[in-house]
């Protein structure tokens, strides 16, 4: 094939994926505008509707009484997540005849770093097309792809030309492409960013691109210069597979909140709550492992994970909070909403000990024999009083009974 990227990312986002599957199933929906959430009468929100229900301006997250009022004759359904589900695995299953290294970012979207199928296409298109072609025949289902040199530009090429589209892209294009849109056109730009770019003058994307580092890290830290990278197509992250790794590749836990936050202490309380459910877990199971990972999902479900690597293992929940934390510091886009984040602990290896010797740095005073007994009484009291029984706190352990 003759393309120089280094390399190369597709990102497949299935369409309208919730509706048309029940569209899929249901040949008597054909060319109706369907609606997914439940009874129009009812309380919540549309989770998706087809394309069809689009042209009413109905869309995901609209309370089901609106979508109601703007589309009087929709049919409305409501959600059957286990079948999801497994439609989703069905797809991700059939990324995975073309590369191992597929990441699964949400129950609809993937990425693949397809740089090492290079020689087996003539050309991007016929790459493209190839994948779509193996998703249609796995579940009869459509999907949109984007092929680019990088993840970012990939996902962003995948919503060019929904549905069933296939949009190519290398960096300059998008920049040239995407510099006249509003900065809400980027994904991970959310409401409250938008407007904090707007209060500086920043109206498009190319105003963005081109505007000076220093004042945007002044304005948000060191997400400043991300915002401009964002605009500018950069992104340097690489397809870490995940999402379909099994029970004893990693362990983790991920809480959904009950109203969508940006309160950054907030979410790091609940990443506390889960390092400590997974290194508990790790314990119990006699793994350690190396890598922690932060999933966070955005108000309007856009997923984002983002790991980091400790060169040692281990099994204890300051380190893997540790680990999440800075992972956070570096991955949250501030001002977005956040609904649910996970942590993840995964390159794990078997200690046989189920309560072996620690490595991190966390407990700072006392010896190694200490730290398991503390752990492991910390363990049984939480299972005879529940999980709130103890906490840790910093680098201690309290009660918060
Ligand atoms: P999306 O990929 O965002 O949407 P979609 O696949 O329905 O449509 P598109 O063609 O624009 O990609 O989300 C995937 C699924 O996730 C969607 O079918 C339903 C679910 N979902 C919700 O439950 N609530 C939401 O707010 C969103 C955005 C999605
Ligand atoms: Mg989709």
């Amino acid at each position: 094939m003759n393309c120089d990227w280094q390399k190369i990312i597709l990102h497949v986002d299935m369409d309208a994926f919730f509706a048309q599957i029940e569209e899929r199933d249901k040949p008597w929906l054909k060319g109706k505008p369907v609606i997914i959430g439940g009874p129009p009468n009812s309380r919540g929100v549309a989770s998706t509707c087809n394309y069809e229900a689009r042209k009413y301006g109905v869309h995901s997250g609209m309370s089901l009484t609106e979508c109601y009022r703007k589309c009087p004759d929709g049919i409305f359904l409501r959600t059957h997540g286990g079948k999801y589900s497994s439609v989703s695995v069905e797809v991700m299953t059939a990324l995975f005849e073309f590369t191992d290294k597929v990441h699964a970012a949400s129950v609809d979207e993937a990425y693949m770093d397809m740089t090492d199928c290079r020689a087996v296409f003539h050309g991007l298109p016929e790459m493209g097309k190839a994948v779509k072609q193996a998703v249609w025949d796995k579940v009869k289902l459509t999907c949109s792809a984007g092929i680019a040199p990088n993840k970012y530009v990939a996902k962003m090429c995948s919503g060019e030309n929904k549905p069933d589209g296939l949009t190519i892209m290398n960096v300059e294009e998008f920049r040239r492409r995407f510099a006249p849109r509003k900065l809400s056109a980027l994904v991970g730009i959310g409401e409250s960013t938008e407007k904090a770019l707007n209060s500086m003058g920043i109206w498009n994307i190319g105003q963005l691109q081109q505007y000076p580092e220093k004042a945007l890290k002044d304005r948000f830290g060191v997400n400043g210069p991300r915002l401009r990278d964002l605009a500018n197509g950069e992104h340097t992250g690489e397809v870490t597979p995940m999402g379909l790794e099994s029970e004893e590749k990693t362990m983790g836990h991920e809480s959904t909140f009950r109203q969508d936050t940006d309160d950054v202490e907030y979410i790091k309380a609940v990443l506390l709550k889960l390092s400590e459910d997974a290194a508990r877990r790790l314990r119990r199971g006699g793994f350690k492992g190396r890598r922690v990972t932060l999933k966070l999902r955005y108000a309007d479900f856009s997923t984002l994970t983002h790991q980091r690597s400790m060169n040692y293992l281990t099994n204890e929940e300051g380190d893997i909070y540790r680990e999440a934390c800075k992972c956070l510091e570096e991955a949250l886009i501030p001002h977005r909403k956040v609904r649910l984040v996970g942590v993840r602990v995964s390159h794990l290896q078997k200690t046989g000990d189920s309560y072996s010797v620690f490595q991190g740095d966390f407990f700072k005073s006392g010896s190694e024999a200490k730290k398991l007994q503390a752990l492991k009484a910390v363990d049984s009291l939480r299972d005879r009083f529940g999980e709130k029984v103890m906490r840790y706190a910093g680098d201690q352990i309290v009660s918060v009974k």
